[in-house]
């Protein structure tokens, strides 16, 4: 089936640079994404955007340009409850990906063991209204109840803002919690204001929660522009990841998000987004940490 984009939807980057930030080895993309393609696993008919091709072979080329070994790939709201798109691109990754899933609560115990078994380690809960529709607290705590006897975790994806309504059900889940995007705060009130005080408060009052260090792009205000002649992108965002990767350094995960779903302005090059990295893991230490030893204890073990 061929699938019309979202009017205005943007594609991902082509020809991304080669970093200027060599990866250390065994380096782990976690947080990705695969769209389809649309004729093969067609999007679902609850979607709220329809996105360009975003295929495993094209993800896993990145990866090997980029310098990266391994990747985890979320399901893309785009794909509802259907799976098999990550399931397809675990199963032809020669042990190099793992998979996050999206699942309702008629998911069967049966689909849930095959999934692990590809190698998929977690659900993702979203929260952006903007990307689905509601789900019941209730039922995504059934779901929480019945993955983690296999280990997995939940990943959630929601607003800075909405952190206060959700806090009593993020620290009630039975799981590892790991937060996308440092928890989306409004970059334009500081590493001091509201958002992320209440988001480092999170972290430091509950061990189990984990935080991504992603998207820059996302959140900057300031863009993608080099300040003062050097490679100094999304400057903006800096502190923030920097808090994080200082402070939890056993608990926080880095990822280019590619194929970059719903940016409306630009799409980034995902060269500058990894030499973004050295700007917030200071020291080799902490890259090591961010980059290997926390996905592959979260992922491998
Ligand atoms: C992201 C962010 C977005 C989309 C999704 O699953 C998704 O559709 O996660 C977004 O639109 O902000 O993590 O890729």
């Amino acid at each position: 089936m061929s699938f019309e984009k979202t009017p205005g939807w943007l594609d991902w980057y082509a020809n991304p640079s080669k970093p200027k930030f060599v990866l250390p080895a065994g380096a782990v993309d976690a947080h990705c994404h695969v769209f389809g393609p649309g004729d093969q696993f067609p999007f679902a008919p609850e979607r709220k955007y329809t996105p360009c091709d975003a295929s495993k072979d094209q993800l896993f080329a990145l990866r090997e340009h980029l310098g990266f070994d391994k990747n985890v790939i979320v399901a893309a709201s785009c794909h509802g409850t259907d799976n098999r798109a990550v399931v397809d691109a675990l199963l032809n990754s020669n042990n190099k990906a793992r998979g996050v899933a999206t699942v309702n609560r008629q998911v069967k115990d049966q689909e849930l063991e095959e999934m692990h078994a590809a190698g998929v380690r977690g659900v993702r809960f979203n929260f952006l209204k903007r990307l689905v529709d509601f789900t019941p607290k209730e039922e995504l705590m059934e779901i929480a109840a019945r993955v983690a006897p296999l280990g997995w975790h939940v990943v959630v994806h929601f607003e800075g803002a909405d952190l206060a309504e959700l806090w009593d059900f993020f620290t009630a889940l039975p799981t590892k919690v790991v937060v996308d995007h440092m928890g989306r705060p409004n970059v334009a009130q500081g590493v001091d204001g509201p958002e992320f005080k209440l988001f480092i408060k999170l972290l430091t009052e509950h061990e189990n929660i984990w935080s991504k260090v992603t998207c820059p792009e996302r959140l900057s205000v300031t863009g993608p522009r080099a300040l003062n002649g050097e490679q100094n992108a999304y400057q903006d965002v800096v502190p923030f990841g920097r808090y994080l990767v200082e402070n939890f350094s056993d608990r926080v995960l880095s990822g280019t998000d590619w194929p970059h779903p719903n940016l409306s302005k630009y799409m980034p090059d995902d060269g500058l987004l990894v030499d973004w990295i050295p700007h917030i893991a200071r020291t080799p230490e902490l890259q090591r940490k961010l980059l290997v030893d926390n996905p592959m204890r979260l992922y491998w073990s």
